[in-house]
C-alpha cells in the first residue's frame, strides 16, 4: 500500500507554518470568544524529554480544538529560566549561568517548533531577563509597600550540600527537594511573603474551582494551609524567681482541659530557655542541641521514642487549678501554634507516650466506651461522654464542651477561640546568584532602602563559575563594584541585599507577563489581562500542586487586592496529567530505562509520537511506554492518510445526496469529538477517529465508492479531526483534498442534526397473550436487550402483579411475548 514520507512531509508544512504563523492570538475572526490555553513553562535544562512530549499533547489538543471552534486563543509559551541547575552547570564549566541556560532555550524552542505545538511564538518570555524580572523586582516593591514582604532573623531551614536556604515547602521528608542532602537550622536574617495574610482566602476561594480542578490538589492544597479551629489557653507558669509569667498554648481540644496534666514546650524555642529553672538549664541545653540535629519529620513521629527535659517549674490549670509540671521536648514544634502544648495523655496518644516515658499523670476526661487509657496506655480519641470536667460531666457532644469551655475561658480571660494554619509565611531569599536581586538597599543611616523604581532593574553582574561557588554566602557579596553603592535616601555608603529571590516568585506571575510580554509600564497591560484571564486551562504535572499554585493563587489575590485584576483565582481549570514511565517504573538514569524522545521522533514521526500519546489512556493516568505502539499509531495515521487520496469529488461537492449511511457515521463522530473534547476524554476521540477511518475505508471499497460525495465530507472530518492530534499528516490530507492550508484553522465540521437521529421500531409487549405496552427500539437491539427492556418496564410489571414468569419468547426487534 501507498506511504507517506514522514520527514518529507514534517519540513515541508514546518516551512509553511513558519510563514503562515497561523497561531497568533488576536488573528480570530473579529468578536470570537478569546480562551487562554496554559501550559507550565519548562524549565531549560536540556532537551525536551518524554515527559514534555506528554504534556505539550495533551494540552495542544484543547488550544488547536478551541482555534477550531473559532475562538481566539492565546498558547503561549516562555522558559522559567532562573535557578540551580544552571548555577552548578555554570560552575562546572567556570561560565556564566546564561550561556548554559540560553542555548538550551534554543534547543528546546527548535524542539517544540518541531513538534508542532500551536504556540504564539511572538509571546517567548525568560523570567532570566531583564525586562522579565524588572517587573519580579516591581512586584516585590509593590508587596514591601503593603506590608507583605518584611525582613525577619529567624532558624531557617539550610541545604548544607547547596548552600542556600529552603522554603518549608522544598523540605521533603527532612531532605532537600534538589539534592536530598539531610537539612539542618541556621539563624537568619531573610525576606518572607506574608502569605499567612491570606490563608483563609485561599482556603475560601478554592470552593468554585471544586468542579474543575483536580480534587486530589484541591485536598493537597488544604492540608497545606492546614485550619484548625481550637483555642488559646493561658497558663500562668510560677518562676523559679517566683515570678509568674503567662505562657498561651493552642489546642483543638480545649473540651479536655481537665485532662491536662503536664505542659510541653518546644525544647528549642526562646521559651524554653527563659522559664527553665537554673539547676536544669545545663539539662536544656545539651538537649537542644541534640534536637537542632533531626529533621521535623522525624520530631512529629508517633513511633519513636519520646525524649524531653523537665525544666523544673510548674504551671496552673486555669479549670482544675493544679500546679502540673512544665516539661520541654521535641514532639513539640517551635513553629506551630504557640510553641507550647497542654498535654492531655488520656487522649492524644504523643502525650500518653511522653506520659508513661517520664512517669507523668495521666487522667481520663472522655469515656468513649473503650478500655480505661489511664490503664492501658492506648489513648481513646474517639467521641464519648464527658468525665472528671466538672460542668461538663455528663455531657455527651463534642461540639457543645467545646463551646462551653471556650465560653468559660473567655469569660475568665484565660483564653480565647481561635483558627491556626499550618501555612507559613513564605521564605523568599536565596544565597544564589542565577536569581531575580532583591532590590533593596542596605544603608546604616536609614535602614532598608528601596531601589527606586526608576532604577529597575537591578541587573546581576556578569559573574562566573569560580565566583559562583557555594560558601552560605550569596556570591553576589562578593561583587564588591555591584554591592557597594550610595543610599538613594542620604547619598551614603550602603551595600546592595545580595539574596536572590526563589524562583518560585518568577512562576507566580509569567501567565499574566504572557498577555501582554512586551508591556513597558507595568508588569502587564490591563487590559490584556482583563481580555485572557482567568486562564479557561492550565495544563501540568502533579508535582505543582502545592507550591506553584498556592504561590500562583496568591500573587493573583494580591494583584486584586492592588486593584490590578478583578478576579481572584488565576486558572478557571486545571488538569494534571499522568506521568510517562517504562517498564512500570519512572524513567531514570539509574535504572537505564529512559527513552529518548529525539530518538522516538526520528523513528516514527512527531505525529504517531503525539497521538500515542494522547491514545494511550485518560490524559490523568500514567503512560507505560513499554506497553504503547509508536509504530501502529503510525500505520493508522498512514492508513488515514490513504483516504485522502482515495476521494475523487471534487472540493466543495454538496455532501446532502452522498450515501446516508457514511454520512450519519460522520456526524455522529464528530457530534460525539465534541463532547469528548470538553471532557478531557481525548483518547477515546482517537479511538472514535479510527472507528471513522475504518467506516470510510469500507465505503470506499465495497460501498458507494470514491465518487460518493459523503467519502469526502467522512474525509474532511477525519483531517480536521486528526488535526488537534496528528497536525502533519491532517495539513498534508487536507492539501490532498484540495485546500489550502492550514486545516488548523479550517473550522469544526457543522453537525447535521437531522443526521443523528436513530431510526427506531416499535415492539410489542404481550402478557397471557394481550399488548401490555409498545416500546421503541433500535431496529439492532438484541434479544436479551429487548427482553430486559420489556420486563422493565412499569406496564408490564403491573400486568405481571408478581405472577411467576413461566416463558418469555422473544422477537427482535418486534415482539415480547411473556407467558405465566
Ligand atoms: C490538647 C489536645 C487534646 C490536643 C487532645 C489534641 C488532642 P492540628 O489539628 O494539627 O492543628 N499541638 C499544638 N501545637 C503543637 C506544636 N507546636 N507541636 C506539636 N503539637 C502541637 O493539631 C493541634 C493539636 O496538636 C493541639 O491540640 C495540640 O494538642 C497539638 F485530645 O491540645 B492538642
Ligand atoms: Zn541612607
Amino acid at each position: 500500500a501507498a506511504t507517506y514520507d514522514v520527514v518529507a512531509v514534517q519540513d515541508k508544512w514546518r516551512k509553511v507554518w513558519d510563514d503562515l504563523d497561523p497561531f497568533r492570538a488576536g488573528s480570530a475572526a473579529p468578536g470570537a470568544e478569546k480562551r487562554y490555553a496554559l501550559t507550565m513553562f519548562p524549565y531549560p535544562s536540556g532537551d525536551l524529554h518524554m515527559g514534555h512530549a506528554e504534556v505539550m499533547a495533551l494540552h495542544d489538543v484543547v488550544a488547536r480544538y478551541w482555534w477550531q471552534r473559532g475562538h481566539d486563543v492565546l498558547n503561549p509559551i516562555g522558559w522559567d529560566s532562573f535557578g540551580l541547575p544552571a548555577e552548578n552547570a555554570a560552575i562546572k564549566r567556570d561560565e556564566n549561568p546564561a550561556v548554559f541556560t540560553y542555548a538550551n532555550i534554543e534547543t528546546q524552542a527548535e524542539s517544540f517548533k518541531r513538534y508542532a505545538i500551536s504556540f504564539d511564538w511572538s509571546r517567548r518570555l525568560n523570567t532570566s531577563d531583564p525586562e522579565y524580572y524588572r517587573w519580579t523586582q516591581w512586584l516585590f516593591l509593590k508587596f514591601r509597600e503593603r506590608g507583605l514582604a518584611y525582613r525577619k532573623f529567624s532558624p531557617v531551614n539550610w541545604c548544607p550540600n547547596d548552600q542556600t536556604v529552603l522554603a518549608n515547602e522544598q523540605v521533603v521528608n527532612g531532605a532537600c527537594e534538589r539534592c536530598g542532602a539531610v537539612v539542618t537550622k541556621r539563624e537568619l536574617s531573610q525576606w518572607y511573603f506574608k502569605i499567612t495574610d491570606y490563608a483563609q482566602r485561599l482556603l475560601d476561594d478554592m470552593e468554585p474551582l471544586e468542579s474543575t480542578w483536580p480534587s486530589k490538589v484541591l485536598a493537597m492544597q488544604r492540608n497545606w494551609i492546614g485550619r484548625s479551629e481550637g483555642a488559646h489557653v493561658d497558663f500562668d507558669i510560677t518562676l523559679a524567681s517566683g515570678e509568674t509569667r503567662t505562657v498561651t498554648v493552642f489546642t483543638t481540644r480545649p473540651d479536655t482541659l481537665h485532662g491536662a496534666t503536664f505542659m510541653v514546650v518546644a525544647a528549642d524555642a526562646k521559651l524554653a530557655a527563659e522559664i527553665v529553672a537554673p539547676e536544669r538549664a545545663e539539662a536544656l541545653t545539651a538537649y537542644v542541641d541534640e534536637v537542632r540535629r533531626s529533621s521535623d519529620i522525624d520530631r512529629l513521629a508517633t513511633d519513636r521514642p519520646k525524649t524531653g527535659v523537665d525544666l523544673g517549674v510548674t504551671a496552673t490549670n486555669p479549670v482544675t487549678g493544679e500546679q502540673i509540671a512544665v516539661w520541654a521536648a521535641d514532639y513539640v514544634l517551635a513553629d506551630y501554634g504557640t510553641g507550647a502544648i497542654m498535654a492531655v495523655p488520656a487522649h492524644d496518644q504523643r502525650d500518653l507516650d511522653f506520659a508513661k516515658q517520664f512517669g507523668l499523670p495521666v487522667r481520663r476526661v472522655v469515656d468513649t466506651g473503650e478500655p480505661n487509657p489511664e490503664e492501658t496506655y492506648e489513648a481513646t480519641t474517639g467521641d464519648g461522654t464527658y468525665v472528671n470536667s466538672g460542668p461538663l460531666d455528663g455531657l455527651g457532644d463534642k461540639a457543645a464542651g467545646i463551646a462551653r469551655i471556650i465560653e468559660q475561658l473567655e469569660e475568665r480571660g484565660t483564653g480565647t477561640g481561635t483558627v491556626n494554619f499550618r501555612l507559613r509565611d513564605w521564605l523568599l531569599s536565596r544565597q544564589r546568584y542565577w536569581g531575580a536581586p532583591i532590590p533593596i538597599i542596605h544603608c546604616e543611616a536609614c535602614g532598608e532602602v528601596p531601589v527606586p523604581e526608576d532604577q529597575l532593574p537591578v541587573e546581576l553582574p556578569d559573574l562566573k563559575g569560580s565566583d559562583l561557588k557555594p560558601k552560605g554566602v550569596s556570591p553576589l557579596a562578593a561583587a564588591e563594584d555591584w554591592v557597594n553603592v550610595s543610599c538613594p535616601t542620604c547619598g551614603g555608603a550602603a551595600k546592595r541585599d545580595s539574596d536572590t529571590m526563589d524562583t518560585f516568585v518568577d512562576s507566580s506571575w509569567y501567565f499574566f507577563r504572557y498577555c501582554s510580554p512586551q508591556f513597558t509600564d507595568g508588569p502587564f497591560d490591563p487590559q490584556a489581562v482583563r481580555d485572557w484571564m482567568p486562564a479557561a486551562q492550565y495544563v501540568g504535572g502533579v508535582e505543582h500542586a502545592i507550591l506553584h499554585l498556592l504561590y500562583s493563587r496568591f500573587f493573583t489575590k494580591v494583584l486584586h487586592d492592588m486593584g490590578m485584576i478583578d478576579f481572584t483565582e488565576p486558572f478557571s481549570a486545571l488538569l494534571n496529567q499522568g506521568e510517562v514511565i517504562n517498564e512500570g517504573r519512572g524513567m531514570s538514569k539509574s535504572l537505564g530505562n529512559g527513552v529518548d524522545l529525539g530518538e522516538m521522533i526520528d523513528a516514527y514521526g512527531v505525529d504517531a509520537i503525539r497521538l500515542t500519546m494522547v491514545f494511550a489512556g485518560p490524559p490523568e493516568a500514567d503512560i507505560d511506554w513499554a506497553d504503547m505502539s509508536p509504530g501502529g499509531s503510525l500505520k493508522f495515521l498512514q492508513r488515514a492518510w490513504r483516504l485522502s487520496g482515495d476521494v475523487t469529488s471534487e472540493p466543495g461537492t454538496a455532501p446532502s445526496d452522498g450515501d446516508t449511511a457514511l454520512r450519519q457515521a460522520t456526524h455522529r463522530t464528530v457530534a460525539e469529538a465534541t463532547e469528548l473534547v470538553e471532557t478531557q476524554r481525548f483518547n477515546v476521540l482517537v479511538a472514535r477517529t479510527m472507528e471513522l477511518v475504518n467506516t470510510t475505508r469500507k465505503a470506499i471499497d465495497s460501498g458507494p465508492g470514491s465518487a460518493d460525495p459523503a467519502v469526502r465530507e467522512a474525509v474532511e472530518a477525519v483531517a480536521i479531526l486528526l488535526s488537534l492530534v496528528a497536525p502533519y499528516v491532517a495539513e498534508e490530507m487536507w492539501e490532498r483534498l484540495g485546500h489550502e492550508p492550514t486545516v488548523a484553522r479550517a473550522g469544526w465540521p457543522v453537525v447535521d442534526e437531522s443526521l443523528l437521529v436513530q431510526e427506531t421500531v416499535t415492539a410489542v409487549v404481550q402478557v397471557k397473550g394481550k399488548v401490555k405496552a409498545r416500546l421503541e427500539v433500535s431496529p439492532e437491539i438484541s434479544e436479551a436487550d429487548l427482553e430486559q427492556l420489556a420486563m422493565a418496564d412499569a406496564d408490564v410489571q403491573r400486568a405481571l402483579d408478581g405472577a411467576v414468569v413461566r416463558k418469555v419468547v422473544v422477537r427482535a426487534p418486534k415482539l415480547v411475548n411473556i407467558v405465566v
